[in-house]
């Protein structure tokens, strides 16, 4: 995986070409549905035409070879997804929930992460767990259920997927309060939490209360709320009358809104965040705001809640088609490296698919492992139990084909 840490460079520490922004970013943009108009607090570094824009605030330098990092990220996580959209539907996985449209949010944030920071994530975070150097496999095997996710979340630095809405919030905020407790804030190599969450789970107590617990204690959490403007068919309409980010200010933290299919934003503002973060000057409320492209997972039917012109004004905002434009723009790529970089993404999905059909199926009993650090009695009386309940089956099995005369 070390090629997918190609674009951690931190940009500031880079060294390499640098290219200037076009014009200054005046705070006006194309109206789409639901889109918010003339907001200072809109960060955008690259505008839907491939425009690089500068943003008083924001300002980041990136190198010819981060740029090109980063949309090997964006191609190359839409491509395991939909691969993995493929296996839900030829009946390889149970479900899947897709990251379809959202790649530049979880990549921008992704890649602005420092090795020492912890991730809370949901279902939904592949870009992200990407960005973590954890083999792709891993949420496939959750959602094969052949496993709880697997990866070592201490060494990689992410937390499980958490399916339960806004309850990783709460974990998080606790985990960072930990930190702080043991001294690992303060300084350039402090650690810092970001927390993933929807528009939906805005609604959640979790979440408010993870707010409130986070901003008390001064706590290094960087709250990253990617709207997608949907929770499952409920638009965000239903969840918050007032944009998401400004009630950060209730709770006494910043908070702002960035273009979430712009990677290089996404990057800034979450860079500047987990900084802050690290530094002792407490959480803040990142508002992503993006497009959920598919389904609410592949049990959705989206067709049923949403009209297609709404789908088409938001495919105009592609968070990879602008990049693209972009490298073109600017002559950083030639029409090789898109080549190259698409059998690069076709023949990682080809891999992905073999492995996960490859995945042995767990023994039963296995669910009982890694419950616990040091086990349970009354978890190791369950797995007897559980034992004895299938060798049952088992018994049962060979007194038929024994019954039958068993040559069939
Ligand atoms: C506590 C809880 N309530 C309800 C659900 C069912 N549920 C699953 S996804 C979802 C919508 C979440 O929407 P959002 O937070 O916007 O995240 P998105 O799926 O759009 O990324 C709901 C209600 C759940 N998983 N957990
Ligand atoms: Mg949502």
């Amino acid at each position: 995986m070390a090629k997918a840490n190609a674009a951690r460079a931190g940009s500031r520490a880079s060294s390499g070409a640098k290219r200037a922004p076009t014009r200054a970013k005046s705070g006006g943009r194309s109206a789409a549905k639901g889109e918010v108009r003339h907001d200072p607090e809109f960060v955008q570094l690259l505008t839907p035409e491939g425009e690089r824009i500068e943003h008083p605030e924001y300002s980041v330098d990136f190198t010819d070879e981060e740029y090109r990092g980063l949309y090997r990220d964006l191609v190359i996580v839409r491509r395991l997804d939909a691969e993995a959209t493929a296996l839900q539907r030829q009946g390889e996985l149970g479900i899947w929930a897709s990251l379809l449209g959202q790649e530049a949010a979880q990549i921008g944030s992704g890649r602005a992460l420092a090795t020492q920071d912890m991730v809370f994530p949901t279902y939904r975070e592949h870009g992200v767990l990407w960005c973590r150097g954890i083999d792709p496999i891993m949420p496939l095997g959750l959602f094969r259920g052949v496993d709880f996710g697997g990866w070592d979340s201490r060494a990689a630095k992410m937390q499980m997927y958490t399916v339960v809405i806004g309850a990783q919030t709460l974990h998080a905020t606790g985990y960072a309060m930990g930190i702080a407790k043991d001294g690992k804030v303060g300084g350039d190599d402090g650690e810092a939490v970001i927390a993933y969450f929807g528009d939906g789970a805005t609604s959640e107590g979790d979440v408010n209360e993870s707010f409130v617990w986070a901003s008390v204690f001064n706590t290094p959490i960087v709250f990253f709320c990617q709207n997608n403007q949907y929770a499952i068919s409920e638009p965000v309409e239903r969840q918050a009358r007032a944009p998401i980010y400004r009630r950060a200010n209730g709770y006494g933290f910043p908070g702002l809104r960035v273009d979430g299919n712009d990677v290089l934003a996404s990057y800034a503002v979450t860079r500047r965040a987990l900084d802050a973060a690290r530094h002792g000057e407490g959480p803040s409320l990142i508002e992503a705001y993006t497009y959920r492209m598919g389904a609410h997972t592949t049990s959705d039917d989206p067709t049923r809640y949403r009209i297609a012109s709404e789908v088409e004004a938001w495919q105009q905002k592609d968070p990879i088609l602008r990049m693209r434009r972009f490298l073109e723009q600017q002559k950083i790529v030639d029409s090789a490296y898109f080549e190259g970089l698409e059998s690069e993404a076709d023949e990682l999905a080809v891999d992905l698919r073999a492995r996960v059909l490859a995945l042995p199926d767990p023994a039963p009993a296995s669910m009982f492992d890694n419950v616990y650090p040091h086990g349970s009695a009354a978890l190791a009386e369950q797995r007897e139990q559980f034992a004895a309940y299938h060798a049952g089956f088992e018994a049962s099995t060979v007194e038929a084909s024994t019954v039958e005369g068993g040559d069939h």
